[in-house]
């Protein structure tokens, strides 16, 4: 019996191209460029199952094409927003995320950018480097200590709840969130209020971890960062088109807040030169999920979606 054909979109971690290897007739990608719009459709065309990251676009003329042979994708990365879900229920095929294995690492790296922009690391490691360094002098550079502070959690799912208890268990922090429903069993404690407004307008710290695309698009509008204190800090490490990107660059650039730390972007990796040019501000190339562990997790996850698949059997992953 023939084995599966799977196309992989981008280079993964060796041990899961490994895997890949063993279980299909795989086509990997060696440039480890984003595929162009062709390869893509030949993916689609030839292949049984693709598995794709964020840098691809599977929008509906791809999943809908009639000579489309996929049947399903399989997505490296929790969030889905560069899959038309839609599209992919109503032409019958399958798409699986990677959920859970990546919590820990991208909660870590939300308190890695709320230290960084609350401790102003980013400008003052520039200064230092530009010998702009005049030596020690006690009122220079002070940021804003996180004990006793709040941390507002835009969207309370996994991993706004694993940055939360980082930010309650190792810093003292008070924790408040925005989130439809209330989860069952949190092991510290947080307050719900029933706004988005509520959260941004009472946090010292405003972390967003709500999905990319649809109605979260600019969800952080300018009248929702205008409610922010100026002495207040914002983190994404989720998606960057839920933030209104000029807005938040015009805050910080007019000090309404006083600062930022940011691992995704509206365009990637488009990053708008205003923002570039700004101290108050740490900006990451989205890194949320880049550690070895976690990229090997993830990979593996993506690949027990296609074997379940092949098998016949239930995905651990499916999201439609
Ligand atoms: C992934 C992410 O590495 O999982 C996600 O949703 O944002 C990242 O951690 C990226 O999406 C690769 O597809």
């Amino acid at each position: 019996m023939s084995l599966p054909r799977v196309t992989v979109t981008r280079q993964l971690p060796p041990a899961v191209e490994d895997r890949l290897r063993n279980l299909f007739d795989v086509t990997f990608n060696p440039e480890d460029e984003p595929l162009p719009r062709a390869r893509m459709e030949a993916a689609f065309d030839n292949a049984d199952g693709v598995l794709t990251t964020i840098t691809e676009t599977v929008d509906r003329d791809l999943l809908t094409r009639p000579s489309r042979k996929a049947r399903i994708v399989a997505n490296f990365g929790v969030g889905v927003n560069n899959i038309d879900l839609e599209a992919a229920k109503e032409a019958g095929v399958i798409v699986s995320n990677t959920p859970d294995v990546l919590t820990d690492a991208t909660a870590d790296l939300a308190i890695a950018l709320m230290l960084a922009a609350t401790r102003r690391m980013y400008e003052t490691e520039k200064a230092l480097r530009e010998g702009r360094w005049g030596g020690f002098r006690a009122t220079q550079w002070l940021g804003m200590g996180l004990q006793g502070k709040t941390i507002g959690i835009i969207g309370f799912g996994r991993i706004g709840q694993a940055t939360a208890r980082r930010a309650h268990l190792a810093f003292g922090m008070k924790v408040i969130y925005f989130n439809r429903s209330e989860p069952a069993d949190l092991d510290f404690p947080a307050e719900r209020r029933d706004s988005m407004e509520a959260v941004m307008a009472e946090a010292d710290v405003v972390s967003l971890h709500i999905p990319g695309g649809g109605a979260n698009r600019g969800a952080i509008s300018a009248e929702r960062i205008a409610l922010m204190k100026p002495t207040a800090y914002l983190v994404n490490t989720a998606r960057g088109d839920i933030v209104d990107e000029p807005a938040l660059i015009a805050a910080l650039r007019e000090r309404r807040i006083a600062g930022a730390g940011l691992d995704v972007f509206a365009e990637e990796p488009k990053v708008p030169a205003e923002l570039v040019s700004l101290e108050n501000v740490t900006l990451l190339p989205h890194i949320g999920s880049a550690t070895l562990e976690t990229r090997t997790a993830m990979g593996m996850l993506a690949v027990d979606n296609l074997e379940a698949f092949f098998a016949g059997r239930p995905l651990p992953s499916r999201v439609a």
